[in-house]
């Protein structure tokens, strides 16, 4: 069976979001389908794109799966669903439980269901920031920057993180 490795992001800013964050790796990773390698501290960071929302708990795990990237894809959505997420009203706005493909070993996809690696994590501190706890060296596959180049390099509009 083929190995691959992810790195996935983890939020919540609805309810225990701390624990929403906890229950959602910890399902993600609870059978030898995916198994956790490393996971980044939590932070409490402020609303990107849709402001007017409470602060997220966000984390980054780095996982290896036996998934391929649409699979993963459908088992985050499931882990969301069955964490209360029934369906969005705001774009980009509160939520119980997100669980983002980040990137998924070098993979690239531009498909209208799936975007790997993610579109906007390149301009995320609470992505880049918690990704480099665990893989700071980890190369974009389509920007060619590793992990700390693009945190460094961050345009600083004011992405307050906090660690919790
Ligand atoms: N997720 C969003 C939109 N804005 N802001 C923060 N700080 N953290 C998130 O996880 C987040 C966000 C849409 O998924
Ligand atoms: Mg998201
Ligand atoms: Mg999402």
């Amino acid at each position: 069976m083929e190995k691959h490795i992810a790195f996935i992001s983890v939020g919540s800013n609805m309810g225990d979001k701390l624990e929403n964050c906890k229950n959602g790796i910890a399902t993600l990773t609870e059978s030898r389908i995916s198994t956790l390698k490393k996971q980044s501290k939590f932070y409490l960071t402020e609303p990107v794109d849709y402001k007017d929302q409470d602060w997220f708990v966000n984390s980054i795990v780095k996982i290896e799966t036996i998934l391929d990237p649409f699979q993963l894809f459908n088992k985050l959505q499931s882990i969301q669903r069955d964490a209360g997420r029934i369906h969005d009203t705001v774009k980009y706005g509160p939520r119980v439980l997100d669980l983002d493909i980040i990137l998924f070993d070098d993979i690239v996809i531009d498909s209208t269901k799936l975007i790997i690696p993610h579109p906007r994590m390149h301009k995320r501190c609470f992505v880049l920031k918690p990704f480099c706890d665990i893989d700071p060296k980890i190369v974009h596959p389509v920007l060619k920057k590793d992990m700390q180049y693009l945190l460094d390099n961050l345009d600083d509009n004011g992405q307050r993180t906090r660690d919790l």
